[in-house]
C-alpha cells in the first residue's frame, strides 16, 4: 500500500534558492504542499507573497493557498536585514516578472499554521526557509502548537562554523534571532538545517549548463534568474557555483536519510556582536549551576548530509518537469 505523502507548509522569502525549493517540492511525490507561508528575509514580506504567488503560477499550482506573514521581527521591530543584494531586488533575479494572477488568503501566516496543525495533528512539517516570525507567533498564539506540529525543518544556522552575514550569524537566524530562540526552545520536533551542512551542496556552472539545456520548465526558468545569485556568489566565495540552501532543507524534510544529525539544547544569541550566534550544547557536561541552558529540550542538528545525492535529486526533479 503506498504510503500517504507527508503534508508540508513552506514558510519561504523567495528568493532564488527558495524557488528552487519550491518547485523541487512540488515534484516530489513524497510530500504534499498544503501551503506556502511568507516572510521577510531576502525581500521584504509583501514582495515575498507576491514572489510565492508568481512562483505558484509559474508551476500552475494555484490551487495551492499563500498565507502572508509578518511584516516586523517578534519583538515588534521594523529595521529589517534584507538580502536584495543577493537574490535581486524583485528577490528573483532581476526579471521583472509580470503581477501575479492570485491573491493571498485572508487569513496571516501565523493563524494558518495553527489552523493547520489543529487540523492535522502531528501530520504536517513545516519547512523554514527564512527568518522565523511567523513559527514563533504561532507557538505564542496557540500553547498546542507545538505538540500539533509535526516537525519544524530550519534552514539556519551556523553549527561550528561561521556565518554568512558576519563572522557569527547565518541569515536568517540573524533576522529575527528572538523568535528563533523561542523556535528552539520551545519544545517541538526541530531540526535544524544549518549552513555547516548546506555549503557542501553546491550547484556548478555545469549543473547550470545542464538546467539550461533541458526541456524542463522549471529548469528554464531558473537557469534565467540564476545569474544574479551566481555573479554574488562569486563575488562573495570566489567560488564558480552557488549553495543550494534552501532545497537542501526541503530534500531534509522530504527524505530524511540523506542527513544524518545529533541531538542537544540550542541557543541563540539576541544581542550584541554575536547577535544571531546559534549555540549547540552537547550534554555531554552535567553542569551543576541553573542556567539559561538548564531544562531546555533538545532539537536536533545536522551534522552531515549526502550532497551528490542531495544535488542530484535536486537536478531530476527539476529537469523532469
Ligand atoms: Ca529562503
Amino acid at each position: 500500500m503506498a504510503t500517504e505523502p507527508k503534508k508540508i507548509i513552506i514558510d519561504t522569502d523567495p528568493g532564488i534558492d527558495d524557488a528552487m525549493a519550491i518547485f523541487v517540492a512540488l515534484e516530489s511525490p513524497e510530500v504534499e504542499v498544503i501551503g506556502l507561508t511568507t516572510i521577510y528575509g531576502n525581500v521584504y514580506t509583501t514582495l515575498a507573497t507576491r514572489n510565492a504567488l508568481h512562483l505558484l503560477d509559474i508551476a500552475g499550482r494555484t490551487d495551492i493557498p499563500v498565507a502572508e506573514g509578518s511584516h516586523v521581527t517578534i519583538t515588534k521591530g521594523t529595521k529589517l536585514r534584507i538580502a536584495d543584494f543577493v537574490h535581486g531586488t524583485d528577490g528573483l533575479g532581476n526579471q521583472n516578472f509580470p503581477a501575479p494572477n492570485g491573491k493571498p488568503i485572508e487569513q496571516n501566516a501565523a493563524d494558518f499554521l495553527v489552523q493547520q496543525a489543529s487540523l492535522y495533528p502531528g501530520k504536517i512539517t513545516v519547512v523554514a526557509l527564512g527568518p522565523l516570525t511567523n513559527i514563533a507567533l504561532a507557538i505564542q498564539s496557540d500553547p498546542d502548537f507545538v505538540k500539533n506540529i509535526g516537525q519544524i525543518v530550519v534552514l539556519g544556522g551556523a553549527f561550528s562554523v561561521n556565518g554568512n552575514v558576519n563572522p557569527a550569524a547565518e541569515a536568517n537566524i540573524f533576522g529575527d534571532p528572538d523568535a528563533a530562540d523561542i523556535v528552539f526552545t520551545s519544545g517541538a520536533d526541530v531540526l535544524a538545517v544549518g549552513i555547516n551542512v548546506t555549503h557542501q551542496v553546491v550547484l556548478t556552472d555545469f549543473d547550470r549548463d545542464e538546467l539550461a539545456k533541458s526541456n524542463g520548465k522549471y529548469a528554464k526558468y531558473l537557469d534565467k534568474i540564476l545569474g544574479v545569485y551566481f555573479g554574488y556568489h562569486h563575488e562573495a566565495y570566489s567560488t564558480k557555483g552557488v549553495y543550494l540552501h534552501d532545497p537542501t532543507a526541503l530534500l531534509a524534510a522530504v527524505d530524511p536519510s540523506l542527513i544524518t544529525y545529533t541531538e542537544g539544547v540550542v541557543r541563540v544569541q539576541t544581542n550584541g556582536i554575536t547577535r544571531g550566534l546559534t549555540l549547540f550544547y552537547n550534554k555531554q557536561k552535567r553542569f551543576g549551576e541553573v542556567s539559561e541552558w538548564s531544562d531546555k529540550p533538545s532539537v536536533k542538528v545536522a551534522v552531515t548530509v549526502d550532497a551528490p545525492r542531495v544535488l542530484k535529486l535536486v537536478m531530476e526533479r527539476l529537469i523532469n518537469s
